[in-house]
């Protein structure tokens, strides 16, 4: 018999809504796992992925990681993991820097046997390179076998990926597909197979309504997949359903009724009444001690606006999914998060770009490629992840010049 505890999507380092605490959050939930992991003496922690937030964590995040995985390592508890489409790189993987402090395995097409079952790894594939995957397994000699990736799979319904053509297509029968990307939990049975999410550790967007976990995988006879809670963020979200002549005292009221103390506190408004000033609702819950507070008003917006509503709860994301749109280049993605993330100081944006693009262009003349991939659209779920690291490589000219790479260059600037 093999147990495991099966989590991802722990996107160490997102700073979210730009407020320290959450970022610490994110660890926090991480540390957690691991502990409840050396408490249960389980097998292994099997990671799906996004351990980071993005592919520039910062070295606190690293070295605060670090420190999480070495507490596992001590309790001589394996860590395996796959890479995520979050912090992917383009060539070593931060996953990679671990596995060579002995902290982590990186999960590949080669089998990594706990107890008596072999574990597989896929990464994060962009669509537009997965027909070119042929599911190549080297074989192995235990009674279990899973495969643990990162992306939206079909039987769920916001999948964009088969986990039947992958089981089918196959060299080796797995009992379980361990998965991570989408934030909520869930398990479906393909043939005699589980394919299941363990869901995120923290709530990386407002639309994480249930509790966060993760999962216990057991392999004996057969595979038994079993939740357990984490103690997350106190969330209070507050749906006004305002009626004629309502207005903020009615929002007031009901966001009055909770306890907010620390918490993050998303108002949502929609029916009839009165304009609400979104900043008048906000104020009045961090005055009662709320973390963070964001109000969005359903009723400002018309059937026009709608098709590009963005939610105040997020706008960062609301902003993640526009670029993620636009298909830029992953050259030109660094330079957004360089730009709009909090870790550069205002005042020395501009230097580091400049920095940064003069070591794009020296390096690596096809930086600059735009993603042709990203215009293929994500599955519109509101918790599906985005797949915003969909990479250029697939459309990269390698005969571009610098002069035209300059010419995008300006183009962006
Ligand atoms: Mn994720």
């Amino acid at each position: 018999m093999t147990r495991v505890i099966h989590t991802g999507d722990t996107h160490v380092g997102y700073q979210q809504y730009n407020v320290p605490d959450r970022r610490d959050d994110f660890l926090d939930a991480f540390r957690q796992v691991v502990r409840d992991a050396i408490a249960d003496d389980a097998d292994a922690v099997v990671h799906a992925g996004d351990l980071f937030h993005d592919r520039r964590p910062a070295l606190a995040d690293i070295m605060g990681t670090l420190t999480v995985l070495e507490e596992l390592s001590e309790a001589d508890i394996p860590f395996l993991a796959v890479v995520g489409n979050h912090e992917a790189k383009r060539d070593a993987q931060w996953l990679d820097l671990y596995e060579s402090l002995g902290l982590a395995t990186r999960l590949s097409d080669e089998p990594t046997v706990i107890g008596d079952t072999a574990f597989y790894g896929l990464d994060f594939v962009p669509r537009s390179q997965r027909d070119d995957l042929d599911y190549d397994f080297a074989a192995h000699d235990a009674d279990r076998a899973a495969l643990v990736t990162h992306g939206l799979f079909q039987p769920f319904d916001y999948g964009d990926w088969d986990a039947d053509e992958i089981l089918t297509e196959s060299s080796v029968e797995f009992d379980a597909m361990l998965l991570g990307d989408n934030h909520d939990p869930g398990k479906q049975q393909v043939e005699d197979t589980w394919v299941t999410y363990c869901g995120s550790t923290e709530r990386a967007s407002a639309s994480e309504r249930e509790d966060r976990g993760y999962n216990i995988v057991t392999f004996d006879d057969e595979v038994r997949i079993t939740r357990r809670g984490l103690d997350t963020r106190e969330y209070v979200f507050v749906d006004v359903d305002l009626g004629p002549e309502e207005g903020i005292e009615r929002v007031r009221s009901r966001v009055g009724q909770h306890d907010l103390e620390d918490a993050v506190v998303i108002v949502s408004i929609s029916g009839d009444g009165d304009p609400v000033t979104p900043a008048s609702v906000e104020s009045f819950a961090l005055d009662r001690g709320a973390l963070v507070a964001r109000v969005t008003d359903h009723r400002e917006i018309t059937a026009e606006e709608r098709e590009t509503e963005i939610s105040f709860a997020d706008p960062d994301d609301a902003v993640t999914e526009r670029v993620r749109d636009l298909g830029l280049s992953e050259a030109a993605h660094d330079i957004d998060e360089t730009i709009r993330a909090s870790k550069v100081a205002d005042a020395n944006v501009k230097d580091e770009v400049e920095r940064h693009v003069r070591e794009l262009l020296n390096e690596d003349s096809d930086a600059f490629a735009a993603d042709t991939a990203a215009s293929d659209g994500a599955a519109d779920t509101a918790s599906a992840d985005e797949d915003d690291t969909d990479d250029g490589e697939a459309v990269n000219e390698a005969d571009k010049t610098d002069g035209e790479n300059q010419a995008s260059v300006e183009e962006f600037l």
